[in-house]
């Protein structure tokens, strides 16, 4: 992690250069696109900044945007709303536009804060400690797995890298059929990720591919295998490679520029800095549920805003993503023991190769480009996916801070190489789950099946750079494990191939670790034919608390095997539109 630090603090001049980043050959764009004028943003109107409030301004800008307020005192301010949604990312998002465009008076409350294009710096560090849960640095507990996640508003969606893929038939078929889930085998689904795709605007086609997804390419048509084309909700010929610190540009879609657009145009009021704390409930009597959810009570980060609000809504939903989403419910008391279990990562080991800028045929550098463009899937004998191979967006201080170190020199000369390397990633569909019960305490441990599909893929990612033409590949193992493939030997390969295993991570025992990390986190509240099933029923609400539902990559049932943005944004869709039903029938009024 100290190269890392190194590098973040290393920042930029004045004139947002950064001296290091001329001898790797790094440039980013920072001027052009920050002179633009600022285009008229829709979703402005709705976005109330705690960061820039104090106590008597935030509850007039609330109640100038329709947000009831019921009681004002010292402490506290109570206010009404229809719907109360926690968290503003890919499950949160299309939540608020469902149930603002039913007409319903929609709150969602966003923990980090909000950044239009021309804010977005394309600058690792700061874009980094900005918009990543943590700054972007969170392992587990064993410190096996460093994991990513977005905190800002768009969530997971503003920093994603672009690929969108629906969910695969095979996994629709296990949930609806094993799971007993008919709602994942149902044309309702189906149509959901249609909607969603159109909504987000996803395109095929790519005019110009950048050099990590050519590598991809070519390595995998050297070989024979079939390479699939990527889906992006960005414009054909989008190349600009910083989308995963935010999309100078704009072009991307997530979800602050598609559904909270929607949602803002339909009243719906955005409150960031605000994290919940705690959900309300009220013990019933009588009826299915055990407990009434109220609605949530919530603090300011920012130090002008010293009261607490208490939002009091007929429905409540948490959408806080799968690493946050279970702390909150069970610190509110709720007890089911399925909620923060069955934890996914979608564990992914990397490997890198070196193409020197004479190499004929691929163009371009590694922070260029399009993120995603193309994969490949590992098959067994048996026709089934053991790994995907994807392409892996790394800016210069995580590519350092990642790198085995060796040695000073060799560093160096990584970082010089910096520009063509590229960087390719193994990620399995995990049969092994973890648990996180309480913010950042995460708990994981990979099945043995899991680190054998990924030796399997790693090796398939090693093979593809060669074959695209790599002078030198290694993985990430903390040695350094590498080998100059140029004019070797077919034997030494293969015996170098056969010495690459997903090895244990950081604080294993043994003499090398290997870093894994996860960008994908799944069914920490999973869905669940009956309470002894899950920790939410079919339509996504709680087994415990009428009025409580989650809306986020909480409820998948098990690990999608592919990246999962569209399969929450359908399975949101499906919930949120459901939602809309019950609200249109009364079925949430104070019994
Ligand atoms: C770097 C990166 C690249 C990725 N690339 C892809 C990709 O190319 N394709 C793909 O399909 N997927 C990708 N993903 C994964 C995808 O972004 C996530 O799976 C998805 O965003 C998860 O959606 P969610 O609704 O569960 O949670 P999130 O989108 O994470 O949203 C949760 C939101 O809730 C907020 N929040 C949490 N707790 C509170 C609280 N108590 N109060 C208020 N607010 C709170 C958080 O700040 C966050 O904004 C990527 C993820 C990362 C990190
Ligand atoms: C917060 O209050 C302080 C002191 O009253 C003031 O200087 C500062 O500008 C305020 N910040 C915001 C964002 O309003
Ligand atoms: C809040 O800010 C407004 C305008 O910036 C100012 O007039 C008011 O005095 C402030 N109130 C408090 C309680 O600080
Ligand atoms: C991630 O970005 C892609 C393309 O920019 C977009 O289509 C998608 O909606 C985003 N993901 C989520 C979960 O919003
Ligand atoms: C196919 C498709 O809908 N592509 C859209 C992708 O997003 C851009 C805007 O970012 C649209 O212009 C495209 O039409």
């Amino acid at each position: 992690m100290f190269v890392f630090l190194f590098f973040r603090l290393w920042q930029t001049d004045d004139n947002l250069e950064n001296p290091a980043w001329e001898a790797i050959g790094y440039h980013v764009e920072t001027k052009e696109y920050a002179k633009k004028p600022p285009k008229e943003r829709p979703i402005r109107k709705g976005i109330v900044e705690t960061m820039h409030e104090n106590d008597s301004t935030l509850v007039q800008s609330l109640s100038q945007r329709g947000i009831k307020v019921i009681e004002d005192q010292k402490n506290i301010c109570k206010i009404k709303c229809d719907v109360v949604i926690i968290g503003s990312g890919c499950g949160g998002g299309v939540a608020a536009a469902v149930l603002a465009s039913s007409g319903y008076k929609v709150l969602i409350l966003e923990k980090g804060n909000y950044f239009e294009p021309e804010d977005y710096s394309s600058l690792e560090g700061p874009s980094m400690s900005e918009q990543y849960e943590s700054g972007g640095i969170m392992s587990t507990i064993d410190a096996k797995v460093m994991i990513l996640a977005g905190s800002t508003v768009g969530g997971g969606s503003a920093v994603n890298w672009s690929a969108a893929i629906k969910t695969p038939n095979s996994i629709l078929r296990e949930w609806s059929a094993d799971h007993k889930l008919p709602l994942f085998g149902s044309s309702e689904y189906l149509s959901a990720m249609d909607t969603v795709w159109k909504r987000i605007g996803v395109t095929e086609k790519c005019t110009e591919e950048g050099f990590q997804n050519q590598v991809l390419r070519k390595g995998c048509e050297n070989l024979g295998l079939d390479v699939e084309s990527i889906p992006r909700n960005s414009s054909e010929d989008h190349y600009c490679g910083s989308c995963a610190y935010g999309c100078t540009r704009g072009d991307k879609q997530g979800t602050q520029s598609t559904w909270l657009v929607d949602a803002v145009g339909c009243g719906a009021v955005i409150l960031t800095g605000c994290k919940a704390e705690k959900l309300i409930f009220e013990e019933k009597k009588n009826g299915r549920k055990r407990k009434k959810c109220l609605g949530v009570i919530v603090a300011s980060s920012s130090k002008n805003v010293t009261k607490k609000l208490q939002i009091e809504a007929r429905v409540t939903i948490s959408a806080c993503g799968s690493l946050l989403t279970p702390p909150l419910l069970l610190s509110s008391g709720l007890e089911n023991p399925h909620i923060g279990k069955n934890l996914h990562l979608h564990p992914v080991l990397m490997v890198w190769g070196y193409f020197p800028e004479s190499q004929s045929g691929i163009k371009g550098k590694c922070f260029e480009g399009g993120l995603l463009t193309s994969l490949h899937k590992v098959v067994s004998e048996e026709s089934r996916v053991q790994a995907v191979v994807e392409p892996t967006a790394l800016g210069p201080a995580s590519f350092a801070a990642i790198h085995p170190w060796v040695s000073g020199l060799d560093m160096k000369e990584r970082m010089v190489k910096y520009s063509r390397t590229a960087t390719l990633f193994a990620l399995a569909r995990d049969k092994g789950a973890g648990e996180v019960k309480v913010e950042r305490r995460i708990k994981y441990r990979l099945h043995p099946a899991d680190k054998e599909n990924l030796r399997v893929g790693l090796r398939q990612a090693l093979r593809i750079l060669i074959a695209a033409g790599a002078v030198e590949v290694g993985t990430y193992r903390s040695d350094g494990q590498s080998i100059k493939c140029k004019g070797v030997k077919e034997e030494a390969v293969e015996e170098f191939l056969d010495g690459v295993v997903a090895g244990g991570g950081p604080c294993s025992r043994g003499d090398h670790w290997t870093l894994y990390c996860s960008a994908h986190q799944m069914g920490s509240c999973r869905m669940g034919a009956t309470e002894e099933e899950g920790a939410v029923d079919e339509n996504g609400e709680t087994w415990e608390a009428r009025g409580l539902f989650v809306c986020d990559g909480s409820v998948l049932p098990s690990a999608v095997g592919i990246n999962p943005m569209i399969t929450i944004q359908a399975t949101a869709y499906c919930i949120s539109k459901r939602i809309a039903e019950s609200l249109k029938k009364q079925e949430f009024l104070v019994d």
